[in-house]
């Protein structure tokens, strides 16, 4: 429960493709926060850095094969090994911006094939984003973009698919940007939206949990 003597911090989340450009976005927002005296801290999944972690990044990168439902869950399981690190921290106030979430967790499972209700399962309970910030490049365009590194899924075809299963996951918090647009017209887009939401939170918009 959030008073405006204890504001929290907003929970927002970047999705789009591979190369659509969250990362290079993500550490402009945290900056522009920061000049704002806004407390803000920069995440990412997967956390390559936990065990469950070190066994996606080998799958990732070829190194491992696992079954697209083990991969999924593993997935889960790294967003939850850092729930309650993330609570704490939006309690605190400190707004969170997040490079990929259950979204992607979901759109990159079902474009597999998996069933899109059953990829939500264990995403549930997990805290709900008040902003989807969806960087949305066709994925001819993200293909051009320096090109694909080694990574299992940096193929075109695939990258398709998974902008459809995306497409399938809108909901009342999700907010579409062009990132076809000029870095700095996107970055100027992407603060607008953020800002509002920081707003909204910090007069109490409570903090909710995914996919109930
Ligand atoms: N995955 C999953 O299956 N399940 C899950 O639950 C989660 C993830 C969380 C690893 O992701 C893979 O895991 C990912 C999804 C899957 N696979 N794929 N694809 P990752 O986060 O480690 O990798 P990534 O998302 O693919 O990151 P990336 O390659 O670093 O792309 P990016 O962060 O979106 O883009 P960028 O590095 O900021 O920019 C890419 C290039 O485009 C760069 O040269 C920029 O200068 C350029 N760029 C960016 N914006 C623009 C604009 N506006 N105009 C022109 N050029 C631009």
């Amino acid at each position: 429960n959030c008073t405006s003597d204890n504001p929290r911090g907003a929970l927002v989340v970047l999705e789009g493709l591979d190369r659509s450009g969250k990362t290079s976005q993500a550490s402009g927002l945290l900056s522009y926060l920061e000049g704002q005296g806004i407390l803000a801290e920069l995440w990412r999944f997967p956390d390559r850095n936990t065990c469950v972690g070190q066994m996606i990044s080998s799958y990732l990168s070829n190194k491992s094969e696992l079954d697209d439902r083990t991969i999924h869950l593993l997935f889960s399981a790294n967003r939850w090994e850092k729930r309650t690190l993330m609570e704490s921290k939006l309690r605190s106030g400190t707004t969170l911006i997040v490079d990929r979430y259950s979204y992607s967790g979901v759109a990159f499972s079902s474009a597999k094939g998996l069933d899109i209700e059953w990829c939500k399962g264990p995403e549930k309970g997990l805290l709900a984003p008040d902003l989807v910030a969806y960087l949305d490049v066709p994925p001819e365009k993200a293909a051009e973009r320096g090109g694909y590194g080694g990574e299992r899924y940096e193929q075109l075809e695939f990258q398709k698919e998974v902008a459809q299963h995306y497409e399938m996951l809108h909901d009342l918090t999700w907010k579409t940007v062009d990132a076809c647009l000029p870095m700095e017209e996107v970055a100027k887009q992407l603060r607008e939206i953020v800002m509002d939401c920081i707003a909204n939170c910090q007069k109490g918009k409570p903090l909710t949990e995914l996919w109930q």
